[in-house]
């Protein structure tokens, strides 16, 4: 049996000093805001403060993507959360929402670097996004700001100091170069 015992790293689950944008699709508002409503509690009770907490309303979840990567790019948050639902309907246009969706969430991530949260229900049944929106499958918007928590302070550590890739927050994470003597 090995006997190594690695470092481990991950994020702690406290949103004190963080800052997160969300970004909510109007499309099935009805599920979204309660998503949201989760979202923020899950934000609240592990310490982020209003001022550090920004909301961002879209039309539908195809706009999630690009809204988040704007977002991303200011580079004044520590992590996103995109919420949306989409439900299946008679024809292929669930397929083409739902894909380019999480397509685009995942580019804007890897693009920008910084934690973008999937909180997206695509299902086939409104029953089914009610369930996930705070009956039986839980809150999917509570798991989201979690994740979004974790997120955000594991991109810190691994950055070093300071916010994901903020230009002050990089210059403090590089070696300080040293003053030339005499
Ligand atoms: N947007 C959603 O967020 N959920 C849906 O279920 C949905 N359906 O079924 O059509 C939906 N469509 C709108 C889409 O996201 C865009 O807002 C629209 O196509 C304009 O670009």
């Amino acid at each position: 049996m090995a006997k190594i015992e690695p470092t481990q790293v991950s994020g702690e689950l406290n949103a004190a000093g963080l800052r997160f944008a969300i970004a909510v699709s109007r499309f099935n508002s009805f599920i979204t805001e309660r998503l949201l409503t989760a979202a923020l509690d899950a934000l609240e009770r592990a310490g982020a403060a209003s001022k550090d907490v920004d909301v961002v309303r879209v039309p539908g979840a195809f706009e999630l993507p690009p809204t988040s990567k704007k977002l991303a790019q200011t580079r004044k948050y520590d992590a996103l959360i995109a919420i949306g639902c989409v439900i299946r309907g008679e024809t292929a246009h669930y397929d083409y929402v739902c894909s380019e969706t999480s397509r685009g969430l995942q580019l804007a991530q890897m693009d920008t670097g910084v934690p973008v949260i999937f909180c997206v229900l695509t299902v086939d049944t409104l029953e089914q996004a009610i369930d996930r929106a705070g009956l039986k499958g839980g809150n999917k918007g509570f798991e989201a700001g979690l994740a979004a928590i974790e997120m955000g302070r594991l991109a810190k550590k691994l950055e070093g100091a300071g916010s994901t890739g903020s230009k002050d927050a990089r210059a403090s994470a590089a070696p300080k170069k040293k003053g030339r003597r005499g």
